[in-house]
């Protein structure tokens, strides 16, 4: 079957209005007296993106009355926070490119990367001051937490002792939390009760943690062409994910140690005798297990709400997810 297209899963027009004045307010939210910032601060922006998190947060705004602007700067603010560590990233990771274009720090440098991601932050601080002292509060809270999490992978790398524990802590830090942020900021926005606004926040920690788990599984078994990268990035870069950690406490760990001890770079043999490994030792159904086991706890987080379209949404949006994995598999 077809895999669905997002708009059906969300049939609420609210929604899309919504989203398309978020739209516009990024383009005003990004403009800067200098025209060079502009220039800089918009680039990702028009370059697409799949904006799942203004979307994530007008969709936990529907479990309240209001349909104004406080859901839409909800949702502004949170991508504003998405793209400004997405600069950031890009010049930890040397990228190249993002989005499917040159990425900042390629197209200009890093400082101009770093000093564009700082205003996006800036910027999503103002456009959040409005909704309220929690909402600054819970965005500083996520901004902490993105750093901590990119610290923690950066002090994980190389690593082959650390466990599943670990990792879990490092993608709730660096994913799962903007994503329960997003879902939380949206609840409040749109005058969701306290049990409601809690259930969102609980929806999107899961979520948020099936979102990077199945990013981390496609890096080992989608095809490069719809990676647009060769499979096998993650292992080159010395972050071993959830399928790679569970396989070094199986029986191919010794096996394993012995191609990955050896330092970086590794050649594409070894990436690809790592990968053989995991996958006959169904490292990876293991992973996709423990996905699994993540969308019936958010669903969960969501059932003891009133039933309605919402929650339909929420728990199609979660599936939705998860889908994209047998999609990209050869
Ligand atoms: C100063 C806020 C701040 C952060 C610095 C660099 C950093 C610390 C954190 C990085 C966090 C990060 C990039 C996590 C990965 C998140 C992720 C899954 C990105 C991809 O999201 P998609 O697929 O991307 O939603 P698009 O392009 O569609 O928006």
């Amino acid at each position: 079957m077809d895999r669905p297209v997002i708009r059906d899963l969300v049939p609420i027009d609210r929604v899309w209005s919504r989203l398309e004045k978020v739209e516009r307010r990024l383009y005003e939210a990004t403009t800067s007296e200098n025209p060079f910032l502009t220039r800089i601060a918009q680039h990702l922006l028009g370059a697409g993106g799949k904006r799942y998190r203004p979307l994530l947060a007008q969709v936990a705004a529907e479990l309240g009355p209001h349909d104004g602007d406080d859901p839409v700067e909800a949702g502004v603010a949170v991508e504003l926070v998405h793209v400004g560590s997405l600069y950031h990233d890009d010049v930890i990771d040397e990228a190249e490119s993002r989005r499917q274009v040159t990425s900042v720090n390629a197209n200009w440098d890093n400082t101009v990367a770093i000093l564009g991601g700082d205003f996006l932050l800036a910027r999503a601080s103002e456009v959040a001051a409005p909704l309220g002292q929690e909402a600054v509060a819970l965005l500083a809270r996520t901004y902490a937490a993105l750093c901590e999490g990119q610290i923690l992978e950066l002090q994980l790398g190389d690593d082959l002792e650390h466990g599943a524990a670990d990792y879990y802590r490092v993608i709730e830090l660096k994913t799962a939390s903007l994503i329960r942020t997003s879902a939380r900021l949206g609840a409040i926005a749109g005058g969701a009760s306290p049990e409601a606004v809690e259930a969102a926040s609980r929806w999107g920690h899961e979520v948020g943690m099936v979102f990077q788990m199945a990013d981390d599984v496609l890096d080992l078994i989608a095809t490069d062409e719809y990676l647009g990268k060769p499979a096998g990035s993650d292992i080159g870069e010395g972050t071993f994910t959830l399928p790679v950690l569970h396989a070094l406490e199986g029986p191919d760990g010794g096996k394993l140690r012995d191609l990955l001890a050896p330092r970086r770079p590794y050649g594409d043999d070894t990436v690809e005798q790592v990968i053989a490994l995991v996958r006959s030792g169904g490292y990876i159904e293991r992973a996709l297990a423990e996905t699994r086991e993540r969308i019936a706890a958010a669903d969960a987080a969501i059932a003891g709400l009133p039933s309605s379209a919402i929650t339909g949404v929420f728990s199609r949006l979660g599936e939705y997810l998860l889908d994209r994995v047998s999609e990209a598999r050869p």
